[in-house]
């Protein structure tokens, strides 16, 4: 019998944050290792440019994530990892998954609504098609299983929607009712404010870095709250990395507890800086290893995209 298929991905914004690798990226990881999927991921580079950015920083984001994915163990002989924006049979599906979605079902999308008033002067289309377009990366690959953190799901069930209405107007049975896949951390949460999510757009002090050096992890922590919540957050991250702690979490002692954690983070995450910086410096490499997935995954979107438009009419 086929394997499920797994598809997923990360925006090129900035470092990948604890909160990224708890949620999705260590799920990612899981799933290769299982070697019960076919697994796709892909650098979200067109959802990306729905922010403010300028497209020097994006280049060099899209490289840096890439250094992170193969990294921190994502493994091409296992996965397929490209570069979203290179296989355009996707916008091709978001065109057609735009006509059969009702504007209202964009409208009460959380992110949406969150990202339209963290940048009031650029709420463009692609910000509020985000949800059609991510509907389209996974769909046009079969996926059915999602694995993202908690803020995602209202979006991997418009990607549901999207599957049973095309199913439906065009009384087909093609695409699959794709389901989230979270974690057992699917929201880890700011350091300085725990009501919030960790998140980059909160600001680097938010977050913690997965390629940060053991310093600076261990400065952001001093500084990280310690009010009810707060503690909550760094006992998850503890128990989380609970066998590189070389100490017991003590509430009444946090200025020594955070020195434990950082510790602890810094030897998990040892191997894969080192690896990064290797892969930082090796540009070339990278890049045909990208080149390889975009050739893997385009013999699947272009199969598929024609299969799509015989069912829709337009071949
Ligand atoms: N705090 C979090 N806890 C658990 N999971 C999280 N994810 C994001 N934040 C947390 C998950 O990480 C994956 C990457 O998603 P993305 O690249 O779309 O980034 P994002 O969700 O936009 O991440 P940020 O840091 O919150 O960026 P901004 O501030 O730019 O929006 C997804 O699976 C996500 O669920």
């Amino acid at each position: 019998m086929a394997k499920p298929i797994i598809v997923s991905g990360m925006q090129p914004t900035g470092k990948i944050h604890l909160g990224n690798y708890l949620g999705a990226l260590n799920n990612w990881l899981s799933i290769q290792k299982s070697d019960k999927y076919e697994s796709i991921f892909f650098i979200a580079d067109y959802h990306s440019i729905t922010e403010n950015y300028s497209a020097e920083e994006k280049r060099q984001q899209v490289f840096d994530l890439a250094c992170t994915y193969l990294a921190i163990g994502l493994n091409t002989e296992k996965s397929i990892i490209f570069v979203q924006s290179a296989v355009p049979e996707c916008t091709e599906l978001t065109w057609i998954f735009n006509t059969l979605t009702p504007i209202a079902e964009l409208q009460r999308m959380t992110q949406f609504k969150d990202k339209s008033e963290r940048q009031e002067k650029n709420i463009n289309m692609g910000l509020f098609d985000y949800p059609v377009l991510q509907a389209a990366d996974i769909l046009l690959y079969d996926g059915s299983l999602v694995p993202v953190g908690e803020d995602q799901i209202q979006h991997v069930e418009l990607t549901r929607d999207a599957a049973r209405w095309f199913n439906n107007k065009y009384k087909a049975n093609y695409f699959p009712e794709a389901k989230p896949l979270l974690t057992s951390c699917p929201r880890l949460m700011s350091l300085l404010e725990p009501a919030k999510k960790m998140s980059k757009s909160l600001g680097e002090k938010h977050c913690l870095n997965i390629d940060e050096e053991p310093e600076e992890i261990a400065k952001k922590l001093a500084k990280a709250v310690t009010t009810p919540e707060g503690v909550a957050n760094l006992k998850l991250i503890y128990d989380t990395f609970k066998e590189q702690m070389t100490g017991d979490f003590d509430e009444n002692k946090m200025g020594e507890t955070k020195k434990i954690i950082a510790e602890g983070l810094a030897k998990h995450f040892a191997d894969f800086r080192k690896r990064k910086k290797e892969l930082l410096s090796q540009p070339e490499e990278v890049a045909k290893i990208l080149e390889a997935g975009r050739a893997r995954a385009s013999v699947i979107a272009q199969k598929r995209i024609v299969e799509i438009k015989k069912i829709i009419g337009v071949i």
